[in-house]
């Protein structure tokens, strides 16, 4: 009986052992080799190493095609630069095979753009016996995921780079973002590529630009100059459109689509300097405790301005500047903002008060501005992204015929994981970006005390007259956030994936590179391949040395992601 049972167990027995032993072998011991984020799988039988031949070449017959053979050519030097390696070398063998001598790209559909849900997938394999490594694709956009995860896979000066190793890699969210606030503080054109060639570096797609604010409208639109030259911090704080052109082509070499956010109609402050008469509460800002004047302003954000819906000339202007934008920017979503509209600064119009007192609302009066720009962004062909506001904010929420799910995007922000829920049940795709956990700017001295002296004493980060998103997020916390927790299958369906923000009342570019990486690196990861391991652990250990090492390189460079351990851990590791 006893010997019956052990023989016809002995199928379950073997798959027992396989997973008892073997299992946690391939899986929870991390592999010598550092990849950030990590890909979907990987796998190095043998670690071992294999130089790169001094005469390594990557092999594109692309030619035709511009941006991958700029990103073949950055690879390549990248490849030799002496400033691209892990705190520590992998402490693995040199095979015994000769040198790599080259990288062979294959691509099978050329002509795919640069959007939303195009195929990023690749595999890669490296073969020491022949001498040769393949990158297959299907678009560009993946091969150069592919090229990124190649560079990551060598080390060393001169490089050597790991030997038999097979990769095939997919990301799990379509959209993963960064969103940098250029209005509460100017910054140039080159620090913003700069941060897109870091999120390619990540695999992140979507440089999401909150172009302008209350504070400031740095974009110069030939249609509509005036918004500059009178909205601007000065000229040398303009984006030409030569600087948008460059900035939109930088990035699909890199991979990045550009996606321009024109927040309106609240932030809209800075509109005021061309055309005061439409916009509400111009000369007002927005304390805690009602609307104030200048002369009693504390607190360092102008907070609002209004455009106001009833007036035509509105209209006229935010037509423009759509189409002005929609022709600058080639990306099919546009931002069109509609977030944190506060009552009081329409309530001090008088044309708004005749309009409330004769029984119209808030919320349709938001409907009106809606109505009047929506259907002009459709017939431009884009998708409008709205911040959640425009459905969940109890004052103006609009009804959902003015948004239709088909043409609309909502970005959630305000409240975590139920919010993201009451979006996609009204069936809205969205990208979440909940102030919990991926608010980079939050935290650097903005609370100082209960929140009237906070509010009294206007050295914080101003935000909203008294908003406080502390406390300082750390890359764990990031990392740690599932989008679509709480969400059924059909629900999460609806997640586009999700955006880190920096928030820039105080950030600028002296804090650009410590206060985005490497955190966003955490949500790249999270959004690219999960944040748990084979056994849907959560990863945390395995992940601080990559991350640790990731950040390194990120340095070498020419990022200053902040550090996030003392060198010793990766000198004396456990
Ligand atoms: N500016 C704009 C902001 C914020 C938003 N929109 C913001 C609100 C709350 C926090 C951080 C930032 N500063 N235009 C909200 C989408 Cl905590």
């Amino acid at each position: 009986m006893a010997k019956i049972f052990l023989l016809s167990s002995l199928p379950i027995l073997s798959v027992l052992f396989l997973f008892l032993f073997l299992f946690p072998l391939s899986y929870s011991q991390a592999l010598p080799i550092n990849v950030w984020p990590k890909p979907t799988t990987i796998s190095w039988p043998i670690p071992r190493a294999t130089p790169l031949s001094p005469s390594f070449q990557i092999l594109s017959a692309y030619s035709q095609e511009p941006h991958l053979q700029s990103a073949v050519a950055r690879y390549t030097r990248l490849l030799f630069s002496e400033h691209h390696h892990p705190i520590v070398a992998p402490a693995v063998n040199l095979s015994s095979s000769p040198p790599l001598r080259s990288l062979t790209l294959s691509i099978s559909d050329l002509s795919s753009p640069l959007q939303h849900g195009v195929d990023e997938s690749y595999s890669l394999s490296i073969s020491s016996s022949t001498g040769l490594a393949n990158l297959a694709a299907i678009t560009v956009w993946g091969a150069m995921r592919g090229l990124e995860t190649f560079s990551q896979l060598s080390w060393g000066d001169p490089p050597v780079i790991a030997a038999d190793v097979y990769v095939a890699d997919r990301p799990i969210f379509p959209h993963r973002g960064v969103m940098l606030d250029t209005s509460r503080n100017y910054y140039p054109v080159e620090d913003i590529m700069r941060t897109i060639e870091a999120m390619g570096a990540n695999k992140l797609n979507v440089f999401h630009w909150h172009i302008t604010d209350s504070h400031s409208f740095p974009l110069l639109l030939p249609s509509e100059p005036d918004l500059a030259e009178k909205g601007s911090y000065g000229p040398d704080m303009r984006y030409t459109p030569e600087d948008v052109k460059a900035i939109v082509e930088f990035g699909m070499s890199r991979g990045v689509r550009v996606l321009p956010e024109i927040d309106a109609p609240g932030h809209t402050g800075s509109w005021a300097g061309a055309y005061p008469e439409i916009v509400t509460c111009a000369n007002m800002f927005w304390l805690p405790n009602g609307l104030s004047n200048w002369a009693e302003r504390l607190a360092s954000e102008p907070g609002t301005g209004q455009l106001n819906p009833l007036k035509p000339k509105t209209y006229q202007v935010v037509r423009r500047v759509i189409h002005d934008v929609a022709s600058l920017f080639p990306e099919p979503f546009y931002h069109a903002g509609g977030d944190e509209i506060i009552p009081g600064c329409w309530k001090a119009d008088p044309g708004i008060q005749t309009f409330l007192a004769n029984g119209g609302t808030l919320s349709q009066l938001l409907e009106v501005f809606l109505n009047s720009t929506h259907p002009y962004i459709a017939s431009l062909n884009r998708t409008t992204v709205y911040w959640e506001d425009v459905l969940l904010d109890p004052l103006v929420k609009v009804e959902p015929s003015t948004i239709p799910p088909e043409t609309t995007v909502l970005q959630t922000w305000n409240n975590g994981p139920n919010n993201t829920k009451l979006i996609v049940s009204a069936g809205y795709r969205t990208i979440v970006s909940s102030s919990d956990f991926y608010y980079l700017d939050c935290g650097h001295g903005d609370f100082v005390g209960n929140d009237s002296s906070y509010d009294q004493i206007g050295s914080d980060r101003g935000g909203d007259g008294g908003s406080w998103c502390g406390p300082f997020k750390t890359w764990q916390r990031v990392y740690d956030y599932d989008i679509t927790y709480g969400l059924s299958e059909d629900e999460a369906k609806l997640v586009l994936g999700g955006e880190v923000a920096l928030w820039s009342e105080q950030a600028d570019p002296t804090v650009l590179d410590s206060r985005m990486w490497p955190r966003a690196s955490a949500m790249a990861e999270t959004l690219w391949s999960g944040n748990r391991d084979q056994r849907g652990k959560k990863r945390y250990a395995e992940a601080t040395d990559r991350l640790n090492d990731w950040r390194h390189r990120m340095v070498g460079r020419g990022i200053r992601a902040e550090p996030i351990q003392p060198l010793w851990c990766r000198t004396h590791p456990g």
